[in-house]
């Protein structure tokens, strides 16, 4: 895979997984990839099993906790640093392997890790920041599967500060591929109108060539 760039592995042969109009990316959303049901019942699974960690990091010299629980899986060597933390990878549980090699399956790329987020609540979010890491390599493809509440997803284009915002729905994937993570920010807004909990899973793939260089971004 080293020098391979990931988005010409991608393919949207899946039906249904429909390309939205940004300019500069490629970034493609299926509503219903997963049924309601599979989404609500992998929702109650992964709260209970998966050993959900609250990150602190480093801002301004301050240390805060970040707005969201989170658990990072995946092959041996997909270690990663952000913010001064170092994570190492917990193994890959049945559910998300199976979830991975679907995916895998119906994109082409060959995933190897993910990253959960548990928003507890609408105060939980993400900022604004790129999938961009050296060690995803040139032109990641991020697998994205939601569950559980509606949220508001934004997409900031860099050059010209124009927003497009999408709602993520219960059992829905949204893929980003090609320049979307050097053309876009992407983040989670908060808000006050939601109290149901969302995870998002974030399928990546990482080169053990290129795992030295782990170190993803601040994510507040
Ligand atoms: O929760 C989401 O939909 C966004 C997650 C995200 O941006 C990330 O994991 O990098």
């Amino acid at each position: 895979m080293l020098n391979t760039v990931q988005s010409d592995l991608f393919h949207t042969s899946t039906p249904g997984l429909q390309a939205l109009p940004l300019k500069d990316a490629q970034v493609s959303y299926q509503p219903d990839w997963l049924s309601e049901q599979a989404a609500s019942t992998l929702i109650t699974q992964l709260q209970q099993s998966l050993p959900w960690r609250q990150d602190t990091i480093k801002l301004y010299g301050k240390s805060v906790s970040i707005p969201r629980l989170q658990s990072w899986h995946g092959a041996p060597h997909c270690e990663y640093t952000y913010s001064g933390l170092r994570m190492k990878p917990h193994p890959m549980p049945e559910a998300l392997g199976e979830l991975q090699q679907r995916l895998t399956d119906e994109l082409g790329v060959p995933f190897n890790c993910v990253l959960a987020n548990w928003y507890r609540d609408g105060q939980d979010g993400m900022g604004l920041h790129a999938d961009d890491e050296p060690e995803l390599g040139e032109e990641p493809v991020i697998a994205s599967v939601s569950l559980g509440a509606e949220r508001k997803f934004s997409f900031k284009h860099l050059p010209t500060g124009e927003r497009t915002d999408i709602q993520l729905e219960n059992g829905s994937l949204l893929v980003m591929a090609g320049q979307t993570q050097r053309f876009y920010h992407h983040g989670l807004s908060k808000t006050r109108k939601i109290i149901d909990g969302r995870i998002n899973l974030t399928f990546r793939y990482i080169s053990p060539d290129l795992c030295k260089y782990t170190s993803l971004s601040n994510h507040n």
